[in-house]
């Protein structure tokens, strides 16, 4: 490091990269789904950064028929002459060197400047082979590393078949890379076209004019992510089919020394705030200073222009943050050098830095916003939205009051409806919500009582999607369901008073027992959200079919299981369509549904948390067609979704 000193933080220890196969998890995070992904976002985020440093445009992500990815930028291509006290080709000392104590202790590495393309080992490390051609000054290169056992059984990870070779000329430039994951780490694992399509396009909104191209050869399925308007566009599909209370988003940008933030938001009138923030294009889950700083100059910024212009009167007191908030749709994206992630799933950020500089650029750019006068009506709708949420935030409180009071009458009436389960062990009891009165009531008697708790639901609950908060409140369902699992809602939930490891929601197979659950599941997701990202939330299956003979039945629970279970029972077969829970018997109901042994579970999961947001607003928000549109694009919502994962015997 010529004209700098050396000090301890430059010290970077290298390990072989057997190290990776050994302990997997220390970087990729699991050996699942999630880190077999991993493998390809390691490649593509190496990709990402040759553009952003403004080489290239365009990076294709093609799936090929023997199951290996293939990434390919137009960047400078990776350097091909030989390091200086390595002796090897860069290539070959980006794809074979690993940074000790992997990515998952050293989460600032990237945007930090020399560590370029330190994940690229790790995806060489776990795949079956790994190839590299690197376009760049008129020629054509390239190295093929595999991993492989030796004759005594030993682990050999990502070695080079060759060194670097000239292969050839060409008038490209950039880098192409084609790895296969080793099923000796993953299994059977796959790459899902849908789960990489969610992310590219993620990746293609924070990354503005960026263009992605997504191919599949197994199918010759094709999309192109490109996005000129970057976030702003990232806000109009997150809010596509709801009503916005103006037409297109607030957007700007600013950076100061090194760091970058990007702001864009709109209204719709629902009553929730939908935020979402990117640091160096990792979504910050739990937040972090940058939310805290952007919060602080909005509320301080929208109050004055209250005041400025004469809506908020002088003896009238400033609004809260969240009265500005209710309805926003926002993203904010930045970018910074030695990020520190925090928190319980390491995507808070931390860096104190970041709060003061988000907040002063976003006061200086919003108050200019603002003073433009044809702006001034999006300011109107933002403080007459605030208006009504400050009306209704004192209602709701008392409201709040009312269900937390748990030993007022009212509520032991309310829980009157359960049939509580005898354990007084939390950790082994499961809620069963269940759809209508009678099969409510098979329920109670199929049931484990030790361990199992019912609670029927005799009508729809209330659209959680399209109420404020005081109105969710004053539905008796809700009611009886917030007192049932004793948590408290919203701000006040606290995790660690639930009554029950497992909240399982038992509806019908048809279309209202859909909207049931859809009603339910966005509950949760707009005020328990920690219930399902904690786990805790599932989707009980009934069965669909019985097929059986005098003496053997079986129980169908898809229609594509149908034949080979008819097949299964033989000739002179009887078949049964179960149209609802309600046709089943208490007994049945216990073996088809609720033993733990042989029931089907979906466990309830939000992997993307803005994809998941777009699925409920567009779900349960008021644009039917759009609805329809979405039911008609997801048929298979009723049963497996990417909002679900399956769980089998839970
Ligand atoms: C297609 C799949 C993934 C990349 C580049 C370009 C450069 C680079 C990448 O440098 C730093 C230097 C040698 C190890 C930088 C090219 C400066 C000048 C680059 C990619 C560290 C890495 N010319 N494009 N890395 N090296 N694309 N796409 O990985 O010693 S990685």
């Amino acid at each position: 490091m010529a004209g700098k000193n050396y000090d301890s933080k430059d010290i970077v220890v290298l390990e072989g990269l057997d190290a990776v196969r050994l302990r997997p998890g220390m970087y990729i995070g699991t050996t699942g789904p999630k880190g077999y992904h991993h493998l390809l976002w390691e490649i593509v985020d190496n990709a990402i950064d040759e553009i952003s440093n403004g080489y290239g445009d365009t990076i294709s992500i093609t799936l090929n028929k023997d199951g290996s990815a293939t990434v390919e930028d137009n960047g400078r291509g990776i350097p091909v002459d030989e390091h200086p006290t390595m002796h090897k080709s860069g290539v070959e000392v980006v794809y074979t060197t690993l940074h000790a104590g992997g990515k998952f202790n050293n989460s600032n590495y990237k945007f930090s400047g020399g560590l370029h393309g330190v994940g690229a080992s790790v995806t060489n490390a776990l795949s079956k082979f790994c190839n590299v051609t690197v376009y760049k000054g008129g020629k054509e290169y390239f190295i093929g590393f595999h991993s492989f056992k030796d004759e005594k059984g030993k682990m050999h990870s990502g070695v080079p078949v060759a060194p670097l070779k000239m292969v050839g000329s060409t008038k490209k430039t950039g880098t192409k890379v084609t790895f296969l994951p080793d099923e000796e780490m993953f299994g059977s694992l796959k790459f899902n076209f849908e789960t990489i399509a969610v992310r590219a396009r993620e990746l293609a909104f924070l990354n503005k004019g960026l263009r992605l191209v997504l191919k599949d050869e197994n199918d010759g399925r094709e999309e192109v992510f490109h996005y000129e308007g970057g976030i702003s566009d990232f806000v109009s599909y997150l809010v596509e089919g709801k009503s916005k209370l103006f037409s297109k988003p607030v957007y700007f940008n600013a950076e100061e020394d090194n760091f970058d933030l990007e702001v864009a938001f709109i209204y719709t009138d629902s009553y929730t705030e939908s935020s979402f923030s990117f640091v160096n294009n990792i979504p910050t889950i739990e937040g972090g200073t940058h939310e805290t700083g952007f919060k602080n100059a909005f509320t301080k910024v929208m109050n004055a222009y209250a005041r400025s212009s004469g809506l908020l009167k002088e003896k009238e007191s400033n609004f809260l943050g969240e009265d500005f908030r209710e309805g926003i749709t926002c993203v904010i994206n930045v970018k910074m050098t030695n990020v520190q992630f925090e928190g319980q799933t390491k995507t808070k950020l931390g860096n104190p830095e970041a709060r003061t500089i988000v907040e002063s650029l976003t006061t200086k750019k919003l108050t200019a916003f603002f003073e433009e006068k044809k702006n001034g009506t999006i300011g109107e709708v933002i403080i007459g939205k605030a208006k009504g949420a400050a009306k209704v935030r004192e209602a709701a409180k008392k409201a709040k009051e009312l269900t937390r009071a748990k030993n007022s009458a009212e509520n032991f009436n309310l829980v009157g409806k359960l049939a509580a389960a005898t354990s007084r062990n939390r950790e082994q009891c499961e809620l069963f919500i269940v759809e209508g009165d009678s099969a409510g009531g098979s329920a109670k008697q199929g049931r484990d009582r030790r361990f199992q708790a019912i609670l029927p639901l005799r009508g729809k609950p209330l659209n959680a999607e399209k109420k404020r908060i005081d109105q969710v409140l004053a539905n008796e369902e809700i009611r009886t369901i917030i007192s049932a699992l004793d948590t408290g809602i919203g701000e006040d939930f606290d995790l660690s008073s639930l009554r029950y490891n497992k909240v399982i929601i038992l509806s019908d197979a048809d279309q209202d027992g859909a909207h049931i659950r859809a009603i339910l599941l966005t509950f949760f997701f707009r005020y328990m959200r920690e219930l399902i990202n904690d786990g805790h939330v599932f989707v009980g299956l009934p069965p669909l079919y019985k097929v059986y003979k005098k003496d053997y039945t079986e129980y169908v629970y898809s229609d594509e299981e149908l034949p080979q279970a008819i097949a299964r029972v033989g000739r002179g077969y009887s078949l049964q369509r179960y149209k609802g829970l309600g046709e089943m018997n208490p007994e049945q109901l216990w073996e088809t549904t609720m033993d733990p042994e042989k029931r089907n579970l979906i466990q309830v999961s939000i992997d993307d948390a803005a994809e998941a947001e777009r699925i409920v607003t567009t779900l349960m928000g008021d644009d039917i067609e759009a609805r329809k549109k979405y039911i008609n694009t997801y048929a298979n919502f009723d049963r497996e979704d990417d909002f679900f994962k399956n769980y089998k015997n839970g």
